[in-house]
């Protein structure tokens, strides 16, 4: 029974991860005989690069954070999906703590043109945006989501953090 239960366990952490990007390797061969591999990679961003080239930019940034706070994927924000992330997403400001302030039609949970607000208001994107581009390249994207799961901030994510990130 408990070999079941941790079979179980096993796959949830499995699917709670998500597939992060794929990889598409081709290899040409030239006239002269040389062979030429190329690896292109393609990143998802949890559906939040709208118009798919590859890079999120500051307009699709905030349907972004939706998708990936949004872990039921019912299309609303809740209490208790907006205690998980508020904390990881704003360690250091409280004015994040609750999203009551955030709810302006009083239904009790955001909706996405509310959350939009808070992403736009809390100037999220531009701390992700190292070199202020307005896109997120690749290597800005990858250390702010490190920064996401690496909560003690001594730069290595461990097991319990990793859990944390993808509970
Ligand atoms: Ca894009
Ligand atoms: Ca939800
Ligand atoms: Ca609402
Ligand atoms: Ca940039």
């Amino acid at each position: 029974m408990d070999k079941i239960a941790l079979a179980l366990a096993t796959v949830l952490v499995a699917t709670a991860a998500p597939a992060v990007s794929s990889a598409e390797t081709v290899v040409t061969q030239s006239s002269d005989g040389t062979i030429t591999t190329t690896t292109t990679r393609t990143r998802y961003y949890y559906g939040g690069d709208t118009n798919n080239n590859g890079i999120l930019d500051s307009q699709e940034f905030p349907r972004y954070v939706y998708y990936r706070w949004d872990m039921n994927g019912d299309g609303f924000i809740t209490d208790d999906e907006w205690q998980l992330s508020a904390s990881r997403w704003y360690p250091t400001n409280t004015q994040y703590k609750t999203y009551t302030a955030w709810d302006k039609n009083g239904d009790g949970r955001l909706d996405a043109t509310e959350f939009d607000v808070v992403v736009t208001q809390s100037n999220l994107f531009n701390s992700w945006d190292a070199n202020a581009d307005a896109i997120l390249e690749t290597e800005e994207y990858e250390t702010a989501t490190f920064n996401l799961y690496d909560l003690n901030n001594d730069g290595k994510i461990s097991l319990s953090e990793w859990r944390q990130g993808n509970n």
